[in-house]
């Protein structure tokens, strides 16, 4: 009986670990800012797949929000979610375009997951969203108006880092995240 039970712990902690080893190298080399929604789905999201020896095509690279954070996000009608996909191009690359707001940030949200990205089926890495409508209705249509504006004055002019307003996923608030917001911001950016 005692053999049995080691026997099966064996087999469980077996499988454990050949689910580990399994981990694609090009997850652990994987490129992944926050993804960005804007309201007019202009800015775009890419993530970067490398192997040991290069940029890696043909990945199936799927993004996944969780039930949590799609319903605090804004979507565009037309917007394809909770779950975006696409394949990696020569670069290793593949690159999202979201029409939506609202930030998710994981350590903040129910549950402290956000968004999953999965490669070939297997979970990679979990990731959380910035936008330019950083105060974003939960239905459409989701708008950067002034409101968002005076909000993202403060970290902007003092540089004082905040998950959401990073737009560019460099640890950092500064010039270029200021880029960025500019053009939705001067636009009033819509839903199309
Ligand atoms: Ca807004
Ligand atoms: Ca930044």
């Amino acid at each position: 009986m005692i053999r049995k039970v080691l026997l099966a712990v064996c087999l469980v902690l077996t499988a454990f670990e050949a689910a580990r080893a399994g981990i694609p190298t090009e997850c652990e080399l994987a490129i992944l800012p926050n993804l960005i929604a804007s309201p007019n789905g202009t800015i775009p999201t890419t993530f970067t797949f490398h192997g040991p020896s290069g940029p890696v095509s043909g990945l199936i690279i799927e993004v996944r929000y969780t039930a949590v954070a799609e319903n605090l996000a804004c979507w565009c009608s037309g917007q394809v979610h909770p779950v975006l996909s696409d394949t990696t191009d020569a670069a290793g690359q593949v690159r999202f375009f979201i029409s939506g707001g609202g930030c998710l940030e994981p350590a903040v949200i129910p549950g402290g997951v956000a968004v999953v990205v999965s490669l070939n089926g297997i979970p990679c890495r979990e990731i959380g969203q910035v936008s330019p409508d950083v105060l974003n209705s939960t239905s459409p249509p989701c708008q950067v108006t002034l409101g968002d504006a005076v909000s993202y004055t403060h970290p902007l002019a003092t540089a004082t880092y905040g998950f959401c307003y990073d737009l560019n996923s460099d640890l950092a608030v500064g010039l270029t995240d200021a880029v960025i917001f500019t053009t939705p911001a001067s636009r009033a950016a819509t839903c199309p």
